[in-house]
């Protein structure tokens, strides 16, 4: 099985992670007129051992929850526990300064810029920061700000004049009982695919089965694609990280209004968009009201799978894991994003409308990129007639797009597919509340591939 202690924690089980910084870093060249980058490779070998591999993470993800209750693990809290973890990851532009060209990932050689322009519908001036000359990033997590902030000077400092920093992205907790909540105010990160040989086996009969290690790490079993022209990539695993703004006030506006139309409140109309209440419960499970009780449930699967009277077959959960609607988890990534910008002010709820930078920070984790995060946003949420065999002539044709994700594009009508508070079949045309700011693809190696381009 994977070794723990050779893969990234980020990965798998996932940093444990409050607050996080994204250091964008470009490798640069040794003086002299050679292309060499041995100083960089020289720092590499330093930092290997502060790496978080996922047994770290586990231990220390194990050691929060025993002393969850017993003391409080933030930092506004006196506490021995707060501690910074790190991870690293590359651009293909990156891998080959490295001299470490041969990954076949086309969307990850060609980078998220040339991919998603050319068919995801995104636009290029979404892309706020130079994410296209990033040779990597470094990821740094942890319970408290100030130590994630110590973190991130030292490896600066660590790495001198070897790197220039590009630029950071800081994604932290919203406050309050909002803490675990993104902005749109429902509660994120809940269902994740289990891997054999690292997770238990689900309990309920209708969660999504183990999925093999090699949907989430390169060459093992079940995997996507070998990487023969690359063997030190075994064990690794493909990130993709996007910077989601997202338009709360309209959003909120937009279920307050159209709620009351379509006979149900602002809050079932939003659990509708989404497929799971603002506290997680799947409404596949709970369809006319929120239940606590139920807000970590993963036990469902939307059968009868050609009915969406509980959750529209667009909704964000079914589009994005289509459950029972497919024969196997085909597409599984690994979502390890968190929120970062400013909490609603004032002035925005009284004008509704967004003035602020506030959104998702979204990274998950893949065997593959094409196979994963580009199905599922430009085959699954961008198209129309997903999930397959829906067409009903008593819904209007196809199902629609996904809500949150969905980008519509040139002659592509923006309306989704529901049922109402009074149990007709009617469409509802949506707006806009999620815009892509740019983003990249990036790989992160195992510990003895970094041992590899190191030098070591
Ligand atoms: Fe989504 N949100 O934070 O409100 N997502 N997501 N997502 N998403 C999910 O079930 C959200 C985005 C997936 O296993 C929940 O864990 C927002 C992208 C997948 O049943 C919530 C944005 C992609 C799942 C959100 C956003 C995905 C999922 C329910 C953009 C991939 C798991 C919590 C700003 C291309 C489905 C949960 C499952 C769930 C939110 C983006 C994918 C609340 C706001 C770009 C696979």
């Amino acid at each position: 099985s994977i070794p723990k202690d050779n893969i990234q924690g980020d990965i798998w089980p996932g940093l444990p992670k409050k607050y996080e910084t994204f250091y964008f870093f470009q490798i640069n060249k040794d003086k002299g007129p050679e292309e060499n980058y041995e100083a960089f490779k020289g720092h590499l070998q330093e930092l290997i051992p502060s790496i978080t591999t996922a047994q770290q993470a586990l231990e220390a993800r194990e050691n929060i929850k025993q002393h969850k209750g017993k003391v409080t693990v933030w930092e506004e809290e006196p506490c021995h526990l707060p501690v910074a973890h790190s991870n690293i990851s590359f651009a293909e532009r990156g891998l080959v300064k490295l001299g470490k060209k041969g990954i076949k990932d086309i969307s990850f050689v060609q980078g998220m810029y040339a991919d998603l322009t050319a068919e995801s519908r995104d636009e290029t001036g979404d892309y706020k920061q130079p994410y296209t000359s990033a040779d990597g990033v470094f990821l740094v997590a942890g319970t408290g700000q100030n130590v994630v902030k110590a973190k991130v000077i030292q490896i600066e400092a660590l790495f001198g004049d070897s790197i220039t920093r590009l630029f950071t992205e800081s994604g932290h907790p919203r406050p309050g009982h909002n803490s675990g909540r993104e902005h749109f105010g429902f509660r994120d990160l809940i269902s994740q695919p289990l891997i054999e040989g690292l997770d238990n086996p689900p309990t309920g009969e209708k969660e999504p089965k183990l999925v093999l290690p090699g949907k989430i790490f390169i060459d093992r079993e079940g995997r996507a694609a070998p990487q023969d022209g690359a063997p030190w990539a075994k064990d690794g695993s493909f990130m993709v990280f996007r910077k989601l703004r997202q338009y709360v006030p309209e959003f909120d506006r937009f279920c307050k209004e159209k709620g009351p139309e379509y006979h149900m409140s602002a809050d079932e109309l939003g659990a509708r968009m989404f497929g799971r209440w603002k506290s997680g419960c799947p409404i596949d499970l709970s369809p006319d009201k929120d239940d606590e009780s139920l807000a970590s449930c993963n036990n469902f699967d939307f059968k009868p799978i050609n009915t969406q009277d509980k959750c529209p077959f667009t909704a964000h959960i079914r589009k994005t894991r289509p459950r029972g609607d497919k024969k196997e988890d085909e597409s599984p990534i690994l979502r390890r994003g968190l929120p970062y910008g400013v909490e609603v002010e004032d002035n925005e709820l009284l004008k509704q409308q967004t003035e602020q930078d506030r959104g998702l920070l979204f990274v998950c984790y893949q065997g593959s990129i094409v196979n994963s995060f580009l199905k599922i946003q430009k085959r699954w949420c961008n198209m129309r007639t997903f999930p397959p065999g829906k067409y009903s002539a008593t819904n209007n044709e196809e199902p629609g797009l996904d809500p949150i994700i969905g980008q519509p594009g040139p002659n592509i009508v923006s309306d989704m597919s529901i049922v109402d508070g009074k149990k007709q079949t009617v469409r509802l045309p949506l707006e806009r509340w999620v815009f892509n700011q740019g983003g990249e693809y990036f790989f992160s190696p195992s510990i003895s591939a970094l041992r590899l381009f190191s030098g070591l």
